[in-house]
């Protein structure tokens, strides 16, 4: 990234309004009840599943979770996303209990967060929430905070109000001694900040545009350079597999959202061609559309890769849950028809049986303990055989032709030679442009 640009995306990260919501979840350990909304026709295991998930994003957010509750309903209220009864409910049991916060598995609507701060005196904050604060947490590179600023100020813009609730409370007295001046003035704030954050969601906007020129640059220049990249459910080993395969020293961590933004290495296959293979963010069902809108420069590395190694936690249970999710985000931005190998991670935490059965499930995956560096040469040579279509090829050579045997030493990979009684007996695996020579000995 030349110099310049460097500067004025400083300047960028720096020119920020600290917005105190953010800052709060991060600073102390806070405790909160979960509530997630039963839709029709959910099963308990996908309720309990999506409920695990959202206490392990807490905790890795740093908060605390000491109860969850449910409520089955057809559609959320309109007003305030849950019931009447359901929320007072809670807001007894959350004074009980001294919660500080309580986190709703969906996205809530501004108002619906609103309304539920107003009536029912609870701090609420959504599932995005989470995940952006995490996000926010976990931004080291230039690229991660501009991202992650961005899906945070499109959050925020039409949530001001909620956020200025301390000032309208503050106020609430002189309002109700007929103080409307100071109704008028939180409606006034409210309008700069809107306009400070539209021109700075412009501005990042602009930079994120850039890198992503400057990104299409490289590709174009590398064009001839195939690419493979890991993709898969956030902790499922990808940075280990990525390390694994390239010794580049990412940070592995047993945390949601470990990694934010892609690496690249350059990788050697066999067949000599250059290779480039990349890491990059995890995917979770029901990745806010901010986050997926403002990856776009991360995301390109898969939009254009040849390859996808989409890895999986194959000791989860959930495993054919998460495997349908990363299909679902890959869809969303474009990139579900870029072939893909399924990789079995962690097979080293799987029971006999259950690796049989999985096995079964998914004949054409592969295998592999990242960590164990186990069965990794499998996974590089399929990966190749992808990319470079390089079946293996079964060859007679009659012995009035062992030059080409010897030439096919120097070109090919040759996996069997056997000097045979008629004629040399090989198999090999040859590129494309090199399949010619062999075209009269093949069986
Ligand atoms: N038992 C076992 N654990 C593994 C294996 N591969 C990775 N892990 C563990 O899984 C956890 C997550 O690994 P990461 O490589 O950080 O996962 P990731 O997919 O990059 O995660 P994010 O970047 O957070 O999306 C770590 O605790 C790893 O040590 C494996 O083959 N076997
Ligand atoms: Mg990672």
């Amino acid at each position: 990234m030349p110099n310049r640009n460097e500067e004025e995306y400083d300047e960028l990260i720096d020119f920020d309004i600290e917005d105190e919501a953010w800052e709060e979840l991060e600073s102390t350990e806070q405790t909160a009840f979960l509530a997630h909304l039963i839709r029709q026709g959910e099963t308990e295991m996908e309720t309990e599943t999506s409920l695990d998930e959202l206490e392990r994003l807490a905790e890795t957010a740093g908060i605390q979770t000491l109860g969850r509750y449910k409520q089955k309903r057809a559609n959320p209220e309109r007003s305030t996303f849950f019931g009447k009864g359901f929320l007072e409910d809670i807001a007894q049991r959350m004074l009980q209990a001294k919660a500080d916060i309580l986190i709703i598995n969906e996205e809530l609507s501004p108002i619906q967060a609103r309304n539920i701060d107003k009536s029912y005196g609870i701090r609420v904050i959504d599932r995005t929430e989470v995940i952006l604060s995490i996000f926010h947490d976990h931004a080291k590179t230039r690229e991660a905070k501009l991202q992650v600023k961005l899906a945070e100020l499109e959050y925020q813009l039409p949530r001001l109000r909620k956020l200025w609730g301390h000032f309208d409370k503050e106020r609430g007295s002189a309002r109700s001694r007929g103080g409307s001046a100071s109704r008028g003035m939180g409606e006034k704030q409210i309008e700069i900040d809107r306009r400070l954050i539209r021109s700075q969601i412009r501005a990042i906007k602009r930079s994120i545009d850039q890198v992503v020129q400057h990104k299409e640059t490289q590709r174009k220049q590398r064009d001839n350079v195939r690419k493979i990249c890991i993709v898969g459910y956030t902790n499922a080993g990808k940075s280990t597999l990525f390390n694994a395969l390239t010794d580049a020293g990412v940070l592995v961590q047993d945390k949601l959202f470990a990694t934010l933004d892609s690496t690249s290495r350059q990788l050697k296959l066999d067949t000599g061609a250059p290779v480039v293979l990349s890491d990059t963010v995890g995917f979770i069902s029901r990745l806010p559309h901010h986050l997926v809108a403002s990856f776009k420069a991360t995301l390109m590395e898969v939009q254009n890769a040849d390859l996808l190694l989409h890895t999986v936690d194959s000791g989860d249970d959930r495993m054919d849950y998460y495997i349908d999710q990363v299909n679902d985000v890959l869809a969303q931005i474009g990139a579900d028809k870029i072939p893909q190998i399924l990789v079995l991670n962690k097979a080293d935490t799987l029971e006999k049986t259950f690796r049989l059965f999985v096995a079964k499930r998914y004949p054409d995956a592969i295998f592999i303990s990242a960590k164990l560096q186990e069965n990794l040469d499998d996974l590089l040579q399929k990966a190749q055989d992808m990319i470079f279509h390089t079946e293996i090829i079964t060859l007679h050579i009659p012995y009035d032709n062992t030059a080409l045997v010897a030439k096919l030493h120097e070109l090919a990979k040759i996996h069997v030679e056997d000097y045979r009684d008629d004629a040399v007996y090989l198999e090999i695996t040859i590129s494309a442009e090199d399949r010619h020579l062999i075209k009269d000995y093949i069986e």
